[in-house]
């Protein structure tokens, strides 16, 4: 496909009742979280919000190998930005949905890849298939993941499986993840869209406000790890280091020419 040629939208929405679904829908690349696709995210969102959905569905096709390959890489700075900062796509997309006045089901089949591990966690629930895999891959690439985004991976596991996922940047799969309690449920790919409907038709018989309050008072409580002002610029000191490091312009190029990563610890 001629890159340049102008693409149709990047998600399928729909809204069936009180539960709107948003199908990410750029295959070709993965479904790359690249600004554009999270700006079609978004704005799904709002639209959902002003009708008053009680649920919504996050997902890919039925059937994908990779439900979403992460953040978009070529999108990532070239050194000596903080690749990861307030205003990134990816930050944003993580916000709307914590933000989001309704529970968000993230219904999984395939891999899910770097920060989009991190849009999955901040999802309400997770259901997967059993062919749904986790990798968290900042090591892959040299990037120094930023703070609230390490909050969400913390609020998702212990800290040692945390660790090994950070660590390795190898895929977890969903029956481990499952069995960690990192997903709600692991069901059948054949069963899962079904189960999914049937938990969403569960919470919209219930009461939205109640609901809404309560998602609210967790994303605060799950939110409130004091750091004082002066842990958290030494935290985005060591970050500097990082992205203005050598492996992380070595583990962007690598990953650009298709080739495997040399760092050198500089
Ligand atoms: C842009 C892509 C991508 C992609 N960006 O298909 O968490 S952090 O800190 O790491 C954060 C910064 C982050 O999220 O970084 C991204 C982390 N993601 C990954 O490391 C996964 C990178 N992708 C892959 O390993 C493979 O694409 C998987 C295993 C997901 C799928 O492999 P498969 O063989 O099915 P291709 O690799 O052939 O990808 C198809 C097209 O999508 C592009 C890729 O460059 C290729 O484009 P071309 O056809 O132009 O070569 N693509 C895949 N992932 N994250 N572009």
């Amino acid at each position: 496909m001629d890159a340049d040629a102008p693409r149709g939208p990047l998600v399928e929405t729909k809204i069936d009742g009180s539960i709107g679904t948003i199908v990410l829908d750029n295959q070709e690349r993965r479904n790359a979280l690249s600004k554009m696709l999270i700006d079609e995210i978004v704005k799904a969102l709002a639209q959902f919000e002003g009708q008053q959905v009680r649920v919504v569905i996050l997902r890919a096709h039925s059937g994908v190998k990779v439900w979403s390959a992460g953040h978009d890489v070529s999108e990532l700075p070239e050194g000596g930005r903080d690749p990861l900062g307030w205003d990134d796509p990816l930050r944003y997309l993580v916000r709307a949905i914590e933000e989001f006045p309704a529970p968000v089901i993230a219904l999984l089949e395939g891999g899910v890849w770097g920060g989009a591990c991190e849009v999955v966690f901040a999802c309400d629930l997770i259901i997967a298939s059993p062919a749904a895999t986790f990798a968290v891959t900042p090591a892959r690439l040299g990037v120094p993941y930023n703070v609230s985004g390490m909050l969400t991976f913390m609020n998702a596991c212990t800290l040692r499986i945390l660790k090994e996922m950070v660590f390795t940047a190898k895929p977890l799969s969903a029956e481990r993840a499952e069995r960690l309690g990192i997903i709600n449920h692991m069901v059948p790919a054949e069963k899962i869209e079904a189960f999914v409907l049937e938990i969403a038709q569960d919470i919209v018989e219930n009461a939205p406000l109640s609901i809404s309050v309560m998602k609210e008072q967790l994303r605060m409580l799950a939110g409130a790890h004091p750091m004082s002002p002066r842990r958290f610029e030494r935290v985005q000191g060591l970050r500097r280091i990082v992205y203005d490091s050598d492996d992380y312009e070595e583990g962007i190029q690598a990953f650009k020419q298709k080739r495997k990563p040399r760092f050198s610890g500089h």
